[in-house]
């Protein structure tokens, strides 16, 4: 193994265990017919390539990765609603599996790009033969619609390496702020939405199987 693979052990192994632990939560809340806070959850581990870019420019030593570079392990948490996300902030700040380090609002204040999220950071200890490892996991919880907004920007950024066009970077700004509405509109109908997916969720079987075609086996 080399070193990276080594280092990056612990982190692969947080991330497995927080998704599994978070769609729990959501699992929990859809036995007991309540509406989930939770949509869904995605988690990675930071490709080398980007950890070696992050810490060029943030100037982060290699030495210090541990301490200093929060996103190693990543997860998301997706929401239906703004709403949601204080709950779920909420359910995090109870949890006695892991503490948290920082919480960072960007959708009170939202960043210059538009962009919109509720970044969580825990020190989440994971169990490896060598004892116990403290490791930073940066947990973003945004609604689909911030989600939507997040991932195209995201990719194109790597388009254009940071530097948007000024026509781009308008109609950017305008998508943001779309998507902002969009999240205000699903608030005025959330309960309507709330009843909905209660149903689906109690209902999929059913629904799938009356929507499944039987096709009879031509006798010979
Ligand atoms: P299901 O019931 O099959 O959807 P994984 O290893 O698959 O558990 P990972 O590696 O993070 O998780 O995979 P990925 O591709 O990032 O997606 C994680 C989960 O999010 C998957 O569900 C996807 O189906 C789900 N997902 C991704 N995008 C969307 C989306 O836009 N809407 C919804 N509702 N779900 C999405 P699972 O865990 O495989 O379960
Ligand atoms: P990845 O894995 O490519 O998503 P920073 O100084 O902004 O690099 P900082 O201060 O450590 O990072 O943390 P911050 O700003 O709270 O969170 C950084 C992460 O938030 C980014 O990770 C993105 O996932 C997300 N993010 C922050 N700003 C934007 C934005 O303007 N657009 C999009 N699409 N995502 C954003 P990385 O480093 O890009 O890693």
């Amino acid at each position: 193994m080399n070193h990276w693979e080594d280092f990056l052990v612990p982190y692969k192994q947080a991330v497995e265990e927080l998704k599994v632990k978070f769609k729990g939560m959501r699992s929990q809340f859809i036995l007991e017919n309540n509406h989930s806070p939770i949509e869904f959850v995605t988690g990675r581990v930071k490709p080398v390539a980007s950890i070696l870019d992050k810490a060029t420019k943030k100037e982060i030593s290699l030495d210090c990765l541990a301490e200093e570079m929060q996103d190693i392990a990543g997860l998301r948490m997706m929401c239906q609603f703004v709403d949601d996300i204080e709950v779920v902030v909420e359910l995090m700040r109870q949890r006695s599996d892991f503490r948290i380090i920082e919480e960072r609002d960007y959708i009170a204040n939202k960043k210059p790009s538009g962009y919109r999220s509720y970044h969580v950071v825990i020190e989440y200890p994971v169990e490896t033969i060598q004892g116990t490892e403290k490791l930073l996991v940066e947990i973003q919880i945004r609604t689909l619609a911030m989600n939507f907004w997040a991932t195209i920007e995201h990719s194109m950024n790597y388009k254009y390496q940071g530097g948007f066009p000024e026509a781009i970077n308008t109609r950017l700004k305008r998508a943001a702020e779309a998507a902002y509405q969009l999240d205000e509109e699903m608030r005025q109908i959330r309960e309507e939405v709330r009843d909905a997916q209660v149903f689906f969720s109690k209902n999929k079987d059913v629904i799938k199987a009356q929507n499944t075609v039987h096709h009879e086996i031509p006798k010979q």
